[in-house]
């Protein structure tokens, strides 16, 4: 296939919501989209690279820089369209993983759509319905948190996980299992603790909870793994496991037992395959995580998900938890059983929305080979 042409677009949504973490509150999320157009056809990425650098040291601005200077430009020099070649001709870049799977998820949906096939088919995925959680944001107050979490619950999610900070943690866990002793719960500190805050963390213990997601900054796999000892609570690790290679690092050394596999942040499915592999292999549970992506995002994950080796409920919630109107038709909606099908037409199986997709937009720009 010859690739005619790729679209870059940067588009500003408003939450539903605001979204607490230990980083901040945002109140709406400014993202890229990946345009790739051969034969006809147009296959669609989204790039999870946020407004600030808060979550990784991406930013929607520098990957728009590392997209339109180098990664697109090795495309069309290398006459590239396949997913697989697109992800080794890159690897010379250093970082800028999300820059990087914008791009890969682009030419993965053209490339399904290319074959008439599902991403999921594609990929050998074999589930086709993703168990779905809710990734709770921290509130004002925790009567208001509790009553946020029984919606959520009440529109029929399989778990709640909730972002925790120092200050935010025990009593948070405290008042919702006061109230709700026996759901599936976890949490998600976003690396705002060090290890002189052990203490505190033991305390999760007696939560109850299917893991304590990434309480230690990225880089801090040994101290992940003293703590792991001290805690009958599983670590599972998100912005600490960039790679196959940091994955097994961090499984060698007791770091965690379940990892979270987020797609933009390991560069691309061809990653994010390698280490869903790895933890099959040794016997480690992944999830797939979520950064508030539109749809587009979304049917991504949701294919991803279907490999063997989810195993726990995904951070893939339905569009109206996120947007007021969702960039695809149809939109992402949570099946009677707490459950979100994955689409099943060609390549992400879900329609963008022009219209919407354009009043969204803030800068675009084509390039041609
Ligand atoms: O740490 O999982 C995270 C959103 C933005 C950045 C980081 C995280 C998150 C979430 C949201 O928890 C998950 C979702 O998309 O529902
Ligand atoms: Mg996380």
């Amino acid at each position: 296939m010859t690739i005619d042409a790729i679209e870059l677009l940067v588009l500003q949504l408003p939450y539903v919501h605001f979204f607490e973490t230990s980083f901040g509150r945002e109140f709406d999320r400014r993202f890229i989209l990946v345009k790739v157009m051969a034969e006809g056809l147009i296959g669609w990425g989204e790039c999870v690279a946020a407004e600030k650098p808060l979550y990784s040291e991406e930013t929607t601005e520098t990957a728009w820089h590392i997209l339109k200077d180098f990664l697109v430009p090795v495309l069309f020099k290398k006459k590239i369209s396949d997913p697989a070649e697109f992800a080794r001709a890159v690897t010379p870049f250093r970082g800028n993983p999300m820059a990087k799977a914008g791009l890969e998820l682009a030419l993965w949906d053209l490339t399904a759509k290319q074959k008439g096939v599902s991403l999921r088919s594609l990929y050998g995925g074999v589930q086709e319905e993703i168990p779905t959680g809710v990734s709770v944001g921290i509130e004002d107050t925790l009567a208001g948190l509790v009553a946020r979490v029984e919606g959520y619950l009440k529109e029929g999610y399989q778990r709640i996980k909730i972002k925790i900070k120092p200050g935010w943690d025990v009593a948070a866990c405290e008042a919702i299992r006061r109230r709700f002793p026996d759901i599936r719960l976890q949490v998600d500190a976003n690396g705002a603790y060090s290890p002189a805050d052990a203490e505190t963390l033991r305390k999760l213990d007696a939560f109850n909870l299917l893991l304590v997601e990434q309480p230690f900054p990225p880089f801090d796999l040994w101290d992940h793994s003293r703590l792991q000892k001290m805690m009958a609570t599983p670590l599972c690790l998100d912005e600490s496991i960039l790679s196959e290679v940091t994955a097994r690092q961090a499984l060698e050394m007791g770091s965690c037992r379940i990892i979270n596999i987020k797609v933009g942040r390991v560069g691309g499915i061809v990653e994010a395959r390698l280490i869903h592999d790895l933890c099959q292999a040794r016997g480690v549970p992944v999830w797939c995580g979520g950064m508030l992506e539109s749809g587009i995002g979304r049917a991504h994950n949701l294919h991803l998900a279907s490999l063997p080796n989810f195993k726990l409920p995904a951070d893939l919630s339905a569009s109206k938890r996120y947007y007021h109107q969702d960039l695809i038709e149809p939109e992402v909606e949570l099946t009677g059983r707490g459950t979100v099908k994955v689409p099943d037409g060609p390549g992400i199986g879900v329609f963008p929305v022009d219209k919407r997709i354009k009043k969204a937009t803030l800068r675009r720009r084509v390039f041609k080979g």
